[in-house]
C-alpha cells in the first residue's frame, strides 16, 4: 500500500491506468490477497478532474454525436440500476435520461410501492407492506420476435429476493413480479428467442435464469457450514403467465445467461465448478464450464414426469447434474469445459457462436452452437470439442457485443480497455492459420469496465454503430461527488476500422447490464383507457364518501385543477380506501395526490385509476394536494380529508 500513498493525486491518463491495472493484478497474483479483482484499493481521494484521453484534434468531431434541441435521440437505452431495484431509459447518443421505471424499489414520483394496484404487483406482508423493500437489477431484455425485438415486455432479474420482473412497453411500467422458489443470487436471465420444438412459435414464450449462489435444498437450517451439500438451480418461467414452468438441478453454479436463435439451448457460464464457498476454493481450478441446456429434452422429461419436488415448492426439479448425463444422447445438459472463472456468455447475431470470456484467464472461448448441437446428437465425442476458437484478448476479460461484420468487443476490466476481435480469424488461428488477425483494435476506457453492448447487438439486426463500456470505476472523469463517484457508460462510434471514443455519459450507481434498441421498436402509449381499472370513477357525479362499518372507500376524481371532492370525512379508527380516477384527456397531464402525516404520494396519468388504503389514526385536517405541477392553478388543487376524533 506504500506505493499507493505516494501516488501524485494527478495522474496523467496513462500513468492512473498502469496504477489501476498493477494494484489490479497483484491482487490475482497473490494468493490470498485480499484485494482480489478489485482495482480500487487506493484510499486517496478523488483527484479534481484533470485527464482527457481525446486528443484535440478529434474535439471538433463530437458535435456529431450531440443530439441539438429539440429533437430526438435515435436509440433507447434500457438500463439495470443496480442497487436501486429499478430499470433506467436513456437515449442515444445524447445520454439524456429520460425516465427511471420502479421494479423492486418504492417510488414516490410515480406511487409505486405505495397504492394497492402496485402492491399488489411487488407482493405484500400481512400487514399489507411490500414484502421486500430492496433489489438489486442486473440484466435486461427485451422480448423477441423473429430473432430480432418486438417492444413487447422488458425482463429485468432481481439478484437479491430471486425475483424476476416484467415491464410491459407500452406504459413502460413493471406488471409481474415473479419470486423464483429455492434459489439465491439470481443473475443472469434471458428471455428465449423461439420455441424449441413448434417453428411456428417464433417469438420469446420462455425466460431463463441463473442461480449464481448455491444452497442447501431445502434451506431449512438442517445444513449449514457444509457447502459440498449446497445445489444451485437453473430455473424457466413462462413469459406469458410468468409463472415458474421448471427448474434444473446442475452440479456448480449458474452466473451468466445466453438463448440460442432457434430456440433449443439456454447457455449459463460457471465459474465455481469447484463449489467452494470461500473465494478462493472458487479459483481453485483451471477450468470451469458453460453449460447448455436442451429445453426440449428437459420439457419432455417434465411431461414424463420425470423430476423430483425441493422445499415444499410444486415446481418440477429434473436432474441435470454430470452424473445423470452421461449419455450425450439422453443428456439434458452439455457441460463444456472452459478456462478459469468465465464471465458472461454472449451469442453472435448470427446464432453461430458463443463467446465466454475467462475473466482470470486473459482468453475468449468460442463455443460453436452446431457443436453443442451435435454434441447432443453423440456425433462429439467431447464436449471440449465444441470450443473453435479461444484467442487471447487480454487481461479480465468479461462481456462481449457484436457488430454485423463478424467482429466481437469484449470488455477488459484488469486492462481498462476494450478489445475488437474477429471471430472467423479467431477460429482460424486456433486452428492453425499464423496470419489470421484476431485482433483488431483496442480502446482505452476509463475505468475497468464491467458490461459492454453493441446497438442492437443482442438481435439478427445488429448494427454495428455504437458500442457502450458500462465501466466500474469513474474516478477523475466526473467532478468529484464524495466517496462513491458517478460511474461512466462511455459511448464507442464502432461503425469505422478503429473504434472512437465519443462521449463520457454519467450514469447513477450502478447500471450493471444495458440494451441498445433502435427507437420505431418501441411504441408507447400517453393515455390509458379508463376501462383497464376495474375501479375507475368514469363521472365526477359518482364521488363521494361511501361507508360500510369502518370501512370507508373515498372516491374521487381530477381535472386539472381540481379534485371532485373539496373535502371529505373519516374517523379515527377507519380503514380508509381513497381511489382516485384522472378524467383528464390531455396527453402529459398527470395529476398526483399526496398527503401529509400519511405516507402517501401517487400520480395519476390521463385516464388512470389508482388507489390507496390506510388506517385513519390520527385525527385532525390532513391537506390532500396534487404532487405534479399540472396548470397555472396546480397549487390550489387540493382537498381537505378531515379525520374525526
Ligand atoms: S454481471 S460485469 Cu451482474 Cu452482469 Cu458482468
Ligand atoms: Cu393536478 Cu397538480
Ligand atoms: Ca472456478
Amino acid at each position: 500500500m506504500k506505493d499507493i500513498d505516494k501516488t501524485p493525486d494527478t495522474l496523467p491518463d496513462e500513468g492512473r491506468r498502469k496504477f489501476l491495472n498493477t494494484a489490479a493484478f497483484a491482487g490475482i497474483a497473490g494468493a490470498g490477497a485480499s484485494i482480489g479483482l478489485s482495482a480500487c484499493n487506493s484510499d486517496k481521494a478523488a483527484p479534481a478532474a484533470t485527464a482527457t484521453a481525446a486528443a484535440p484534434a478529434e474535439a471538433s468531431e463530437f458535435g456529431k454525436y450531440e443530439v441539438p434541441p429539440g429533437e430526438l435521440d435515435e436509440y433507447y437505452v434500457f438500463s439495470s440500476g443496480g442497487h436501486s431495484g429499478e430499470v433506467r431509459i436513456y437515449g442515444l447518443p445524447s445520454g439524456r435520461e429520460l425516465k427511471r421505471i420502479p421494479v423492486f424499489n418504492m417510488d414516490c414520483m410515480v406511487g409505486w410501492g405505495i397504492t394497492n394496484e402496485s402492491k399488489a404487483v411487488i407482493g405484500t406482508r400481512p400487514d399489507g407492506q411490500p414484502k421486500y423493500h430492496t433489489g438489486d437489477t442486473h440484466h435486461v431484455h427485451l422480448s423477441y420476435t423473429d430473432g430480432t425485438y418486438d417492444g413487447r415486455y422488458l425482463f429485468v432479474n432481481d439478484k437479491i429476493h430471486g425475483r424476476l420482473g416484467r415491464i410491459r412497453m407500452d406504459t413502460m411500467e413493471c406488471d409481474k413480479i415473479t419470486e423464483i422458489p429455492n434459489i439465491q443470487g439470481f443473475h443472469g436471465t434471458f428471455p428465449d428467442k423461439r420455441d424449441p420444438v413448434d417453428a411456428a412459435i417464433n417469438h420469446t414464450t420462455r425466460v431463463f435464469c441463473g442461480a449464481e449462489f448455491s444452497i442447501p435444498l431445502p434451506n431449512d437450517g438442517s445444513v449449514l457450514e457444509d457447502a459440498s451439500q449446497y445445489k444451485s438451480l437453473f430455473t424457466c418461467i413462462n413469459a406469458d403467465t410468468m409463472e415458474v414452468a421448471w427448474q434444473a438441478l446442475i452440479d456448480g453454479n449458474c452466473d451468466l445467461v445466453a438463448t440460442s436463435y432457434d430456440g433449443k439451448l439456454a447457455a449459463t457460464n460457471q465459474y465455481n465448478t469447484e463449489m467452494g464457498a470461500l473465494y478462493e476454493e472458487m479459483m481453485a481450478s483451471e477450468m470451469d464450464a458453460c453449460l447448455f441446456f436442451n429445453v426440449a429434452r428437459i420439457e419432455a422429461a417434465v411431461k414424463a414426469g420425470k423430476f423430483i419436488n425441493v422445499g415444499g415448492s410444486s415446481v418440477p426439479v429434473v436432474d441435470a447434474t454430470k452424473a445423470a448425463n452421461q449419455d450425450p444422447k439422453s443428456a439434458l445438459v452439455c457441460y463444456v469445459p472452459i478456462p478459469k472463472n468465465p464471465h458472461g456468455v454472449n451469442i453472435s447475431p448470427d446464432g453461430k457462436y458463443y463467446a465466454c470470456s475467462g475473466k482470470l484467464s486473459p482468453t475468449a472461448s468460442v463455443i460453436e452452437h452446431e457443436k453443442v448441437l451435435a454434441w447432443f446428437d453423440g456425433a462429439l465425442d467431447d464436449a471440449r470439442k465444441a470450443v473453435v476458437a479461444e484467442p487471447e484478448i487480454g487481461l479480465g476479460p468479461l462481456h462481449t457485443g457484436f457488430d454485423n461484420k463478424g467482429n466481437a468487443y469484449t470488455t477488459l476490466f484488469l486492462d481498462s480497455q476494450i478489445v475488437k476481435w474477429n471471430v472467423e480469424a479467431a477460429i482460424k488461428s486456433f486452428n492453425g492459420d499464423q496470419n489470421a488477425q484476431v485482433v483488431l483494435d483496442r480502446i482505452d476506457v476509463h475505468y475497468q469496465p464491467g458490461h459492454g453492448f453493441t446497438s442492437m447487438g443482442e438481435t439478427r439486426e445488429s448494427d454495428g454503430r455504437y458500442f457502450i463500456s458500462d465501466n466500474k470505476f469513474s474516478k477523475d472523469r466526473f467532478l468529484p461527488v464524495g466517496p462513491l463517484h458517478a460511474e461512466t457508460a462511455q459511448l464507442i462510434d464502432i461503425s469505422g476500422d478503429k473504434m472512437k471514443l465519443v462521449a463520457d455519459h454519467s450514469v447513477y450507481s450502478e447500471p450493471h447490464d444495458s440494451i441498445i434498441v433502435r427507437r420505431d421498436i418501441v411504441k408507447t402509449r400517453q393515455i390509458y383507457s379508463i376501462d383497464d381499472f376495474p375501479l375507475a370513477i368514469k363521472d365526477p357525479k359518482e364521488s363521494g364518501v361511501f361507508r360500510d362499518g369502518n370501512k370507508v372507500t373515498v372516491k374521487i376524481t381530477s381535472q386539472a385543477p381540481a379534485f371532485s371532492l373539496r373535502d371529505f370525512k373519516v374517523k379515527v379508527g377507519d380503514e380508509v380506501t381513497i381511489i382516485l380516477t384522472n378524467l383528464d384527456k390531455v396527453e402529459d397531464l398527470t395529476h398526483a395526490m399526496a398527503i401529509p402525516k400519511y405516507d402517501i404520494n401517487f400520480v395519476v396519468n390521463p385516464q388512470q385509476t389508482q388507489s390507496v388504503t390506510f388506517k385513519a389514526d390520527k385525527p385532525g385536517v390532513f391537506w390532500c394536494y396534487c404532487t405534479n405541477f399540472c396548470h397555472a392553478l396546480h397549487l390550489e388543487m387540493r382537498s381537505r380529508m378531515y379525520v374525526e376524533a
